[in-house]
């Protein structure tokens, strides 16, 4: 096994439906274990950074908006494979597509004309992972 970290968030579509503590309770069943936690508002400079490969994308104004539209619960999450075993537990980007039991699945939206509004975010390689988790924690020191 590879013990390695990802960046877990939980967007403001997961906090406004009050799904904080459920997404925390399958991370925590899968016995990944969270390193780093904190509830706070993104900003544009912050999504630019994260979203970078995005930002010349038509979807790009509304995912700036969606993600901004209340706080964030970012984590910083790890275990072995979690990289690729936290993208299992979230399911596909599209929520209309993804497996029922999986995050998106369970809790995703995606209104035809609407910006995706799919719960949550992981990083998609251990490379991510890290510049990700060094963009949302600066204050994390290892
Ligand atoms: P993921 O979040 O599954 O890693 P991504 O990195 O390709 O997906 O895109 C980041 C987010 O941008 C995604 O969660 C939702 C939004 N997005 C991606 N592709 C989109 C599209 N074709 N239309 C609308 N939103 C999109
Ligand atoms: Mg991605």
């Amino acid at each position: 096994e590879m013990t390695e970290r990802t960046l877990a968030i939980v967007k403001p579509d997961g906090v406004n439906q009050k799904k904080v503590g459920e997404i925390i309770r399958r991370i925590e069943r899968k016995g990944y274990d969270i390193i780093a936690i904190k509830m706070l508002q993104a900003d544009e400079k912050l999504l630019r950074q994260h979203y970078a490969e995005l930002v010349g994308r038509p979807f790009f104004p509304g995912l700036l908006k969606y993600m901004m539209e209340n706080e964030v619960v970012a984590m910083v999450v790890e275990g072995d494979n979690v990289v690729k075993g936290w993208r299992t537990l979230m399911g596909t980007t599209n929520p209309t597509e993804a497996t029922p039991g999986t995050i998106r699945g369970d809790f995703g939206r995606d209104w035809p004309g609407d910006e995706v509004r799919n719960v949550v975010h992981g990083s998609d390689t251990p490379e991510n992972a890290e510049r990700e988790i060094k963009l949302w924690f600066p204050e994390l020191k290892r």
